[in-house]
């Protein structure tokens, strides 16, 4: 069924953290990212641009996804028919990176062209898990009596997997504290490519601590650093940042950089990529995780839908709602059954209901194209 795109909007959004959360490259108070709702043939299609307000993770922010976006993405879609995800892909691919504002347009179709077939999409993207598996990421806390006390708190809330973020002086006693208080919990470390191979001291005193592996310790650039320091350690690495498409990944398992892989959609231009990378893992039997962005319950919902297929062997950085916002944008909210698991979502498409009026709430300014509202772009007046 074919679904002609005849409206797009994009909101920037700006959601309070329940708490801070520290990595290697800075502090969260609040998450800032971009909504987007695709009109067409009566229906809507909901997607999430996962780009923050800094170059902190990655080089795209809120404000260049929202100009590619605005000056070259839709543009391109608007009245097109579309009746795959495929198409898309095509329109877009000769448009160089910005794989978080393509991403976060190819949501929004997955969703639209979901409800127009009356498919969920984990079903589409071919899932078969009902449930799945999923852990918690723990920011840098002030000291580390206060980290093991946080750890405990999501424990008790009924996290069975843990990360840890690390930097540099931050690290191997931290990591050592948390493991000495929980012997047997499955833990696992992410250090956002803070450290060089100069560091590399600092992960063999991490090698005996039993950790599920180390995530993008060196320069999301270097895969040949991180080949080296792999040779160093029993521990695996996995590379998240480093990983851009399929293509890095068969690389980065051919080159020994690292033997698990976390997909992030977003990072990899979509979730047809991200599929490609799934599907290339499973054939390496190459252990793999999807991993998270403090999103909103939309992007939640796509990974959970994503995490659903079979090649995921490892739980996921996707946590209940309760566990980032006092707000959501989304309905229903996301909560973690007694096994460290979340249910998939079922319902057509995303399976999620956007709140309009909280959406409303946490809007700093909108921008729309084609529909009944307006012709050509029309952003809101005022904001700086
Ligand atoms: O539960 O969504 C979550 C957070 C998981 O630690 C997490 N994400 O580096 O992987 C990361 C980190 C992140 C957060 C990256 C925000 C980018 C933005």
């Amino acid at each position: 069924m074919r679904v002609r795109i005849e409206g797009v909007e994009l909101h920037h959004v700006r959601l309070r953290l329940k708490e801070p959360f520290e990595t290697s490259f800075g502090v969260e108070r609040d998450r800032e990212c971009l909504i987007l709702r695709l009109e067409g043939d009566g229906l809507q299609g909901w997607g999430e641009c996962v780009a923050d307000a800094w170059p902190g993770y990655s080089y795209e922010t809120v404000g260049t996804a929202w100009h590619v976006l605005t000056e070259f993405f839709v543009p391109r879609l608007l009245g097109q028919r579309f009746d795959d995800v495929e198409a898309l892909e095509a329109l877009l691919a000769p448009y160089k990176g910005h794989p978080l504002a393509k991403a976060g347009l190819q949501m929004a179709l997955w969703d639209l062209l979901g409800k127009a077939q009356g498919r969920p999409l984990a079903e589409m993207l071919g899932g078969e898990r009902r449930r799945v598996a999923v852990g918690v990421s723990i920011g840098i806390q002030p000291d580390i009596m206060s980290l093991v006390e946080t750890v405990e708190r999501y424990v008790e809330l009924g996290y069975r997997r843990i990360k840890l973020k690390i930097k540099p002086g931050r690290d191997v006693e931290e990591v050592r504290a948390v493991r000495h208080a929980f012997p047997d919990m499955p833990l696992q470390v992410d250090a956002n490519s803070a450290y060089g191979l100069e560091d590399t001291p600092v992960f063999e005193a991490m090698d005996d601590l039993g950790l599920l592996l180390i995530e993008q310790p060196l320069a999301e650039d270097d895969l040949v650093d991180h080949s080296l320091l792999q040779q160093r350690l029993q521990t695996d690495l996995c590379l998240d940042e480093s990983i851009l498409s399929a293509r890095h990944a068969r690389q980065a398992l051919d080159l020994g950089a690292c033997r698990v892989i976390n997909i992030k959609p977003a990072r990899v231009g979509g979730l047809r990529e991200a599929r490609r990378l799934h599907d290339l893992c499973r054939e390496r039997r190459a252990p793999l995780w999807c991993g998270g962005m403090l999103e909103t319950g939309i992007g939640r919902a796509s990974n959970l839908a994503l995490a659903s297929l079979p090649g995921f062997t490892l739980p996921g950085d996707i946590s209940a709602s309760d566990r980032y916002f006092e707000v959501d944008i989304a309905e229903p909210r996301f909560t973690l059954n007694d096994d460290s698991t979340i249910d998939v979502p079922q319902g057509a498409g995303l399976g999620v209901r956007v709140d309009l009026e909280a959406l409303k709430a946490h809007t700093l300014r909108t921008w729309t194209s084609g529909g009944a509202s307006s012709r050509g772009g029309r952003a809101t007046p005022g904001w700086r």
